[in-house]
C-alpha cells in the first residue's frame, strides 16, 4: 500500500524498445540506437533515444554552440586565457552589451561587438529550436501548446534583449551574458526605473509565478496521492466511478467546494505559466518607454503615499 510513497518512480516496466509512430513528410530519420538506463528510469522513462535532430535541430545546436563559444572565449580572454582563473571566477565573468555611445549601430568587437554576435546566434538558436518544437508537434499530430508556451518565454527574452533596446534606441539597455552580471543588471534596472515593485505588470507576473508553483504543487500532489489507485494512468480512469480520478476530483470538491477536471487542470497550468512571462514582457516594455519611474507612477496613482516606512523600534518599547 505504501510502495508509492517515494520521491522517485519505483516501478520500471521493460519491454522491447519503442521506436514510436512512423514518420511522415520528412527527409530525415531518427538517430541513435535506443537503449535503457535504470538510473534515468528513476527520474523518467528508462528508454533513451532514438532522437530526431533534423535540419532545424542541427542548425539550432550549431548556432547555440557558436553563441556559447563566443561568450566563453570572451570570458576566458577577460582572465588572460587562464583556465584556472576561468573556473574560479566563472560566476563573476561577463560579456557586456555595447556602450551607450554606439546606440543601435554595430560596435567594435571588443566594445560590445562580440555581445552582438553572441546575441544574434543565441537568438537564432532559440528561434530555430522553437520552429523545431512546432514542427515535431505537428509531425506527431499533436496540438502546438508546447510551442506557444515556449513562445511566451521567448517573448520576455526578446523584450529584454532586443525589442526594448530597439525602442530605447540603444543596445546598451540590453542584458549582459553572465551569471552574476545579469543579476546586477536586473537590480540596476529596478533601481534606475524607480523600483519595479510598483510596476503593475511585475505584480501580475509575480502572481502567475507564485500561482504556477502553487498549482504545480496541488496537481503533482493530487496525482501522486491517487497513484496507489493508478491515478497517473488517467485515461482508463476518467469515466468510471470510485476511481483514482474521481477521488482526486472529490478531494478538492470536498476541501474547497470546486474542482478542476483532468483536462481543465492542464489548461489552468498552461495559462498560469504562460501569463507569467507575457505579463512580465509587457511590464519591461513599458519601462523607460512609457513610464520612467515606477515609484513616481505609484504615488501618482495612489499605490503609495511616498512616505518612508519607519522601520526603527518605537521608542516607547523598553
Ligand atoms: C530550472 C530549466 C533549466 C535551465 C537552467 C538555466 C544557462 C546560462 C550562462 C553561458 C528555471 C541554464 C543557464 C544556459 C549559462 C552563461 C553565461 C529554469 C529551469 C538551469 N536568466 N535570473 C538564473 C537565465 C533573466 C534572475 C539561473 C537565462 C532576466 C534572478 C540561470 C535568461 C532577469 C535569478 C539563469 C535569464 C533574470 C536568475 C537559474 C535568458 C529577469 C536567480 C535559472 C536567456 C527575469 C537565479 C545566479 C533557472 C540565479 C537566476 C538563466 C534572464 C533574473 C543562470 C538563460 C534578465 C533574480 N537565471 N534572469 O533555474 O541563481 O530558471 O542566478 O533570458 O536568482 Mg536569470
Ligand atoms: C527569463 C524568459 C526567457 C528565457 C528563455 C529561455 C536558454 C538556456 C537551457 C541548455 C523567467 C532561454 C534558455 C538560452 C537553455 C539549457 C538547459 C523567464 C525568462 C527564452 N521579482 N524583476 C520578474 C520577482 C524584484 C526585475 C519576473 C519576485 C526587485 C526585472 C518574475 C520578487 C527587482 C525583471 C519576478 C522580485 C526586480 C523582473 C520574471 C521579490 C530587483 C524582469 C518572470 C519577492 C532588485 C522580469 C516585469 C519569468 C519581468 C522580472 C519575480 C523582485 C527586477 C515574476 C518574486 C524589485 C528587471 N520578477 N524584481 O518568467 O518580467 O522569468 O518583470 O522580491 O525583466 Mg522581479
Amino acid at each position: 500500500m505504501y510502495e508509492y510513497q517515494n520521491i522517485f518512480t519505483r516501478v520500471q516496466v521493460h519491454g522491447p524498445v519503442d521506436l514510436g509512430v512512423p514518420m511522415r513528410h520528412t527527409n530525415f530519420t531518427r538517430q541513435g540506437k535506443p537503449f535503457f538506463s535504470h538510473l534515468l528510469g528513476i527520474f523518467g522513462d528508462a528508454q533513451i533515444g532514438p532522437i530526431y535532430l533534423g535540419f532545424l535541430g542541427v542548425a539550432s545546436l550549431m548556432c547555440g554552440f557558436v553563441a556559447i563559444e563566443v561568450i566563453g572565449l570572451n570570458m576566458l580572454a577577460s582572465v588572460n586565457w587562464s583556465p584556472q582563473e576561468f573556473m574560479k571566477n566563472f560566476f563573476w565573468l561577463t560579456l557586456n552589451p555595447p556602450d551607450a555611445k554606439y546606440g543601435l549601430s554595430l560596435a567594435p568587437l571588443k566594445e560590445g561587438g562580440w555581445w552582438q554576435i553572441a546575441g544574434f546566434f543565441l537568438t537564432a538558436s532559440i528561434l530555430l529550436w522553437w520552429v523545431r518544437t512546432y514542427r515535431r508537434a505537428r509531425a506527431l499530430g499533436m496540438g502546438t501548446h508546447v510551442s506557444y508556451a515556449f513562445a511566451s518565454a521567448i517573448w520576455l527574452y526578446l523584450v529584454l534583449g532586443f525589442i526594448r533596446p530597439l525602442l530605447m534606441g540603444n543596445f546598451s539597455e540590453a542584458v549582459p551574458f553572465g551569471i552574476f552580471s545579469h543579476l546586477e543588471w536586473t537590480n540596476n534596472f529596478s533601481v534606475n526605473y524607480g523600483n519595479l515593485f510598483y510596476n503593475p505588470f511585475h505584480m501580475i507576473s509575480i502572481a502567475f509565478l507564485y500561482g504556477s508553483a502553487l498549482l504545480f504543487a496541488m496537481h503533482g500532489a493530487t496525482i501522486l496521492a491517487v497513484s496507489r489507485y493508478g491515478g497517473e494512468r488517467e485515461i482508463e480512469q476518467i469515466v468510471d466511478r470510485g476511481t483514482a480520478s474521481e477521488r482526486a476530483a472529490l478531494f478538492w470538491r470536498w476541501t474547497m467546494g470546486f474542482n478542476a477536471t483532468t483536462e481543465s487542470i492542464h489548461r489552468w497550468a498552461w495559462w498560469f505559466a504562460v501569463l507569467c512571462p507575457i505579463a512580465g514582457g509587457i511590464g519591461i516594455l513599458l519601462t523607460g518607454t512609457v513610464v520612467d519611474n515606477w515609484y513616481d507612477w505609484g504615488i501618482k496613482h495612489g499605490l503609495t503615499t511616498g512616505a518612508p516606512y519607519d522601520m526603527t523600534v518605537p521608542s516607547t518599547l523598553p
